[in-house]
């Protein structure tokens, strides 16, 4: 049934994709660079990109995103190279994306969905599956609504509620206990860890969080910080989905603390996983110091800091006292000066390392300590 929330069934999923965007500036080479990103996306759920679209338009096409006419053209396009999904690289109302799937023929998912389906891959423990399902339910009950109303059109008279839509209410009603449900035990997640934080403050144990874009080495610094080969670090989007705690020791000063590692960021990070991962990005917002991890081999690493911050100013985490962590430094050369000059003249304060190789490391633990100790 079309709009209704898709469960995940990856034997089923799509074999390769169609990817799209618009562009009020025309179509132009980096508006192709920029469906890279939702190119990775993709291949992170093992989907093959078989080609791209950039329509030129100044503002979406209410009913159809990307306009009548392209849409036409896509059918099309992925009729002769055998894809059988379009990807979108932006949000999607639950018109546009019903009526994009009627005139091309293909299952068609937006930024948010893509992001939501690595997410629904990725997470392992009960809390992280809970709070995923929340978000994908919040994303999918509006567009229950729409279909409710156009289904009460149908065999409905006047006054009388249709058949169609009967089904879908009930359908819908039965998702939103569900949401109830899934918010009431988060609550208490949230609760449980509330009264951790309190404790620690209370013992005056220091916490410094790591945040940063996904992939951009968060992982890999608390392994090598905390001395723990058993924390995992892989080369894919949105590895880490749950908050980790571990003590990193500074011996040169005798001092201890604690460091947490969690999710990662993205540009245009569904606002239901933002809500629904509220627990855990909690942990972040709560610091005493902040680690943006930020990846100086990446294709845009100033742009990629922005979005970060965009996403602390979101959780209210924008204000923690803050270092820039520039990491995999071992990957480049030249641009690491442009980078962190251009960060500090924001007034940021940046440490290049390299957690893979541990170049930095011991410097950044003593600026690390040398903060608690001046806050003390
Ligand atoms: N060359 C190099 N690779 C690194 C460095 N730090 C991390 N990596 C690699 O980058 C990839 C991602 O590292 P993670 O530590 O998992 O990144 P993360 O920020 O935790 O990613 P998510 O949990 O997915 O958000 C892995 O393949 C790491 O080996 C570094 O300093 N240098
Ligand atoms: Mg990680």
């Amino acid at each position: 049934m079309k709009g209704c929330p898709r469960t995940i069934d990856l034997a089923s999923a799509p074999k390769s994709a169609l990817i799209a965007a618009i562009d009020p500036a025309g179509g132009t080479e980096s508006s192709f660079e920029e469906l890279d990103e939702l190119g990775l996306l993709l291949s992170n759920l093992d989907v093959p990109v078989a080609g791209k679209v950039v329509q030129k338009r100044r503002a979406p096409d209410p009913s159809t995103f990307i306009g009548r006419g392209k849409a036409l053209e896509i059918r099309d396009f992925a009729a002769a190279l055998g894809a059988n999904l379009l990807a979108v690289d932006d949000a999607l109302t639950p018109t546009q994306r019903s009526n994009l799937e009627k005139m091309t023929g293909l299952e068609v998912w937006d930024r948010a969905f893509t992001i939501m389906r690595i997410f629904e891959k990725r997470a392992i423990t009960a809390e992280a599956k809970l709070q995923v399902e929340l978000a994908r339910l919040k994303y999918e009950i509006p567009s229950l609504k729409g279909l409710g109303r156009q289904m009460s059109r149908l065999g409905g008279g006047i006054g009388t509620r249709g058949p169609g839509e009967t089904e879908f209410e009930r359908h819908r009603r039965k998702l939103e206990r569900r949401v109830k449900y899934i918010e009431k035990h988060l609550q208490s997640v949230r609760k449980m860890r509330s009264l951790h934080r309190y404790r620690r403050s209370r013992d005056g144990i220091r916490l410094v969080s790591l945040v940063g874009y996904t992939n951009s080495g968060k992982s890999t610094l608390l392994r090598s910080l905390a001395k723990d080969e058993s924390i995992r670090a892989e080369d894919r989007l949105f590895s880490t989905l749950d908050t980790l705690t571990k003590r990193v020791s500074c011996p040169a000063r005798g001092r201890s603390f604690l460091m947490s590692d969690t999710v990662g960021f993205i540009k245009k990070l569904p606002p239901e996983l933002v809500a629904a991962f509220r627990a855990t990005l909690e942990e972040a917002s709560s610091a005493d110091l902040l680690l943006v991890v930020t990846d100086a081999s990446s294709p845009a690493p100033m742009e990629n800091f922005e979005v970060v911050l965009g996403t602390l100013r979101d959780i209210g985490a924008d204000e923690i006292p803050r270092f820039v962590v520039l990491n995999k430094i071992d990957k480049v050369s030249d641009e690491i000066v442009f980078i962190s000059s251009g960060l500090s003249s924001r007034g940021e304060d940046v440490i290049c390392v390299s957690a893979l190789t541990k170049e930095g490391l011991p410097a950044l633990l003593d600026k690390i300590c040398e903060k608690f100790e001046e806050t003390r």
